[in-house]
């Protein structure tokens, strides 16, 4: 029950020196987000990025995150783009619009712009298990959209030449 659900063999994951990372982060649950996006940013430096190419911006909510994210991508200045949110599980339906459409759009940008666009949003059904993945007794999950930024971007970087 304890287990930490982000542990990873670093010897699989690719350098990340010389990538750039536009990372967007929802402003919804801010102590969630905070240490996803803290839990990214540590996990691109441990692997050899540099603090000037990790760029990041702020949108409202999980929402947002794809035209966050299209418009990072619009700079061409990006090897992947990491979109950061939290969106726990209500009593309304809005859970299900807001997953399904950033799911979907963040699918798209990936095809659009030939781009890794890593989907880093919880989706839980509380609090607790979100805090659990975010820092907690799971890991963090942002370490691993980090992780799957830099295994994504080596891979393009490998089969565009
Ligand atoms: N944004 C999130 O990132 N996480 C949430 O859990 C979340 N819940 C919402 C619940 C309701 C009822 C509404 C209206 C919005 C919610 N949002 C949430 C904000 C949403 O992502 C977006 O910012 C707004 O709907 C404005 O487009």
């Amino acid at each position: 029950a304890l287990k930490n659900l982000s542990s990873y063999n670093a010897d699989s994951v690719p350098s990340a020196e010389g990538l750039r990372f536009g990372i967007v982060v929802s402003e919804w649950n801010t102590e969630i987000t905070e240490a996803l996006y803290t839990g990214a940013k540590e996990t691109l430096l441990k692997f050899g990025a540099s603090e000037k190419d990790i760029i990041r911006r702020n949108v409202p909510g999980s929402f947002e995150l794809t035209l966050g994210a299209q418009l990072l991508a619009e700079r061409k200045e990006f090897d992947a783009i990491i979109c950061i949110g939290v969106v726990i599980q209500g009593e309304t339906k809005h859970f299900d619009f807001i997953c399904e459409a950033v799911g979907q759009g963040i699918t798209n940008l990936n095809i659009k712009y030939n781009l890794p666009v890593i989907f880093g949003v919880l989706t839980p059904n509380t609090m607790q298990q979100a805090l659990d993945r975010a820092g907690g007794v799971h890991g963090n999950k942002g370490d691993e959209a980090a992780i799957t930024a830099i295994k994504m971007a080596a891979l393009k970087n490998e089969l565009e030449g």
